[in-house]
């Protein structure tokens, strides 16, 4: 049996099953890339939901597992060496279980540099102005009458799904007729942007058939549906 009690976070999110990788996240698009890849491998985990309307996220407890606030983030009992391990970031989490599980990853070296040439195209360019966008469309942002920030990060989205469109016109997904890290870590933010963010016409999302065509067969894979709602909201 694990012993998770030298983590203070489990004082607040009690671990049920701690010989199961614990998993405290919300299914927001950053979130849902781990629970999607959790449920792709079919690893035994245990979600706990991070709130945000109660702050969860700035609480010593879950800062003691990621000083930088923010979800998603795992605590893997059997880590290296057999000792528990802490992560957070979601890249870096897609591909430790890509890694421990030999899932989702090519597994001769230049695939497996190029799947993550693209997991940090998305952490480094898809996730950041995406989330711009929906500042600037939906939120705050969307008051502001200067218009200039908002069209300059969707002009930078509409850059990074035209650079996304081409690569999917001859391959079924990123890395090909392989699905790995690289499409869980992309298509939650598309879903997102043109759906919570309300940017479809904003960013011509119609110019772009292969990436809405990758995406239906994204959203219709059973790990993802069940990903996607994954830890549940509280009712
Ligand atoms: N680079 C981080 C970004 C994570 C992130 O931005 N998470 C958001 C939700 S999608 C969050 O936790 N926000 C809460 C906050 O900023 O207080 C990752 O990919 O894990």
């Amino acid at each position: 049996m694990s012993d998770l009690s030298a983590f203070p976070i489990t004082r607040k999110w009690p671990a049920q099953h701690p010989d199961r990788l614990q998993l405290y996240s919300l299914p927001t698009p950053n979130g849902v890339k781990v629970s999607i890849m959790l449920e792709e491998t079919g690893l035994p985990y245990e979600p706990h939901l991070v709130a945000f309307d109660t702050n969860d996220q700035m609480t010593p407890e879950f800062l003691s597992l990621n000083p930088n606030n923010k979800i998603p983030a795992i605590l893997d009992p059997n880590g290296p060496g057999g000792k528990p391990m802490p992560l957070f970031e979601s890249g870096a989490i897609l591909l430790y279980l890509a890694e421990k599980t030999g899932r989702l990853m090519p597994p001769h070296p230049a695939g497996r540099y190029q799947t993550l040439q693209w997991l940090m195209f998305q952490m480094s360019g898809v996730g950041p102005m995406f989330g711009q966008v929906g500042f600037f469309n939906k939120f705050a942002g969307k008051d502001y009458e200067d218009k200039r920030p908002r069209d300059r990060y969707v002009a930078e989205s509409k850059r990074l799904l035209r650079v996304l469109d081409l690569q999917l016109a001859q391959r079924a997904w990123i890395m090909g007729d392989a699905f790995t890290i690289a499409d869980v870590a992309t298509f939650p933010w598309i879903n997102n942007l043109i759906g919570f963010y309300e940017a479809a016409d904003l960013v011509g999302i119609t110019n772009f058939p292969h990436v809405t065509r990758a995406l239906r067969a994204f959203m219709a894979r059973p790990a993802v549906i069940i990903g996607m709602d994954m830890p549940k909201r509280a009712k």
